[in-house]
């Protein structure tokens, strides 16, 4: 808190967000629809409360990023969304920062800084976690092991590493293969995130051109020649088993060189700012997940649980008192930076029927609830759900059969026959067997309108902390 008082609004309170999400998950997006709303906040569609008494918000001033080096580009992902295009790729950590007041007669301002990075560095989560290259070895490979949708794509690899004689060339070509076999199979699992978004933020798809390959196995080969796993490509490292850093040590040590310059480099400035956030909005491409098929639902539980586990969210005791303790003796400015709120969204709503936003929601919360519980079984952490489109892109018309939405694509007005959600995650299901639509983006051309949307609000007000 900050105490200011020559200001109408004399207090001003920090607040700050990271969106954390696959790639792909709708980060960028929501975040662009979001700041829309907070420049142009319009109480009767945006409520941030009940009743005709909910507060307006008003953005009093956009500010410097504090948390990382780049500012968020919004104009240009609001004049792609205007031109019915969706926003590029994400390719570094950037952050939108702004000030601002809700409620007429509010003592209290609002510094609100929202990061959003690229989906596929939090794969590196892991190794934010692990200072050293032997645990993150044994944490690596321990997944690739147990989980048994790992482990028929890692089994050639650790074969490969443990043959006496192998070189260093033969373990990382196939270690590139493992990363490159995840990547073919939408498997969120690929650390070094360098191998498919490299350190200049050049991603391996953008790399493939337009040569495009024919069979899996062409894809695999193609991705494990291109992708790299380091800095550079004499900066490659793979997890090494404790058996193999005994017999090899000095390649053991070579390796664990490059990943210490890796995890300063790439990882620990994302690392750092994620930690200083007080809340986290983790994002959930369920519509996704249920295309990929049930081999990528398990990936990405197993991505979610080293995540968490890294960001280790949530308060004991002790912390609070700390925490209180600096607040105080630095005149109420300083806090012990760490993550007490996390919400989970299913992204996209508008992708699925809406007689299926309850199904959607039940799904979000029986993929995350096992994985956030034990957190919140050690430490005081609030934990939302909520399903989201940042930008509703599809509608209906009387009459329309239930299972259908209209949309706009390159080639005018499309209707739809679009998959029903099942009341639980089936026990088995392969990619393709359930099929969304892929809309444009349905944006008012006037600025002085905002995207439509389904519970922005909502969760906005999550985020404000407002009733
Ligand atoms: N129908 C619909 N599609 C959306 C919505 N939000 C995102 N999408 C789709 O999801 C894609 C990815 O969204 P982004 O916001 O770029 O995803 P991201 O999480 O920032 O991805 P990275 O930058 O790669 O980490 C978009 O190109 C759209 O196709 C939404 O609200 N509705
Ligand atoms: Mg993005």
């Amino acid at each position: 808190m900050i105490l200011n008082p020559f200001r109408r609004q004399p207090l001003r309170s920090r607040r700050s967000v990271g969106l954390v999400g696959l790639f792909y998950s709708g980060k960028t997006v929501l975040l662009t629809s979001l700041i829309a709303h907070l420049r142009n906040h319009d109480p009767d569609r945006f409520p941030l409360g009940s009743g005709p008494d909910a507060p307006e918000m008003t953005l009093l001033g956009e500010l410097p990023p504090a948390l990382c080096v780049e500012r968020f580009d919004v104009d240009d992902h609001y004049n792609r969304l205007i031109d019915s295009d969706w926003p590029a790729k994400t390719d570094r950590l950037n952050e939108y920062r702004a000030e601002l007041v809700v409620g007429k007669g509010s003592w209290w301002t609002t510094d609100l800084s929202l990061v959003d990075l690229p989906g596929e560095r939090l794969a590196d989560m892991v190794i934010a976690s692990h200072p050293t290259f032997d645990a993150w070895s044994d944490a690596v490979l321990g997944v690739l092991r147990n989980e048994a949708e790992f482990a028929r794509i890692a089994r050639p690899y650790l074969e490969t590493a443990e043959r006496p004689g192998a070189t260093e060339p033969d373990i990382l070509a196939a270690y590139r293969t493992v990363l490159a076999t995840l990547h073919t199979r939408f498997m969120p699992f690929i650390s070094p995130s360098s191998f498919v978004l490299d350190p200049e933020g050049v991603s391996l798809d953008a790399k493939l051109g337009p040569d495009r390959p024919a069979t899996e196995a062409d894809w695999i080969a193609l991705k494990a020649d291109r992708g790299m796993c380091g800095l550079a490509r004499s900066e490659e490292f793979a997890p090494l088993p404790p058996a193999v850093r005994e017999r090899s040590p000095a390649l053991a040590s070579t390796f664990a060189g490059r990943y210490a310059r890796y995890r300063e480099a790439v990882v620990l400035p994302f690392a750092n700012a994620l930690s200083r956030c007080d809340d986290l909005v983790v994002l959930v491409d369920v519509t996704v997940l249920l295309e990929g098929g049930h081999g990528m639902v398990n990936a990405y539980r197993a991505f979610l649980e080293q995540v968490l586990a890294a960001v280790d969210p949530g308060f004991t005791p002790a912390q609070q008192v700390v925490d209180w303790g600096l607040w105080t003796l630095s005149l109420f400015q300083a806090k012990y930076a760490h993550v007490r709120r996390i919400v989970f969204v299913a992204t996209k709503a508008d992708r699925v029927v809406r007689d299926d936003r309850d199904r959607l929601l039940d799904l979000l919360t029986q993929l995350t609830r096992p994985i956030i519980r034990p957190h919140q079984a050690r430490k005081h952490l609030t934990v939302e759900h909520l399903i989201v489109a940042a930008v509703h892109s599809t509608w209906t018309q009387p009459g329309d059969p239930a299972d259908t939405l209209r949309y706009n694509s390159p080639k005018g007005e499309v209707q739809a026959t679009v998959s029903r959600l099942p009341d639980q995650w089936p026990d088995h299901f392969e990619p393709g067997r359930f099929r969304f639509p892929r809309p444009e983006p349905s944006l008012p051309r006037a600025r002085v309108r905002v995207p439509p949307q389904i519970n922005l609000d909502r969760l906005t007000r999550f985020l404000l902390d407002l009733k």
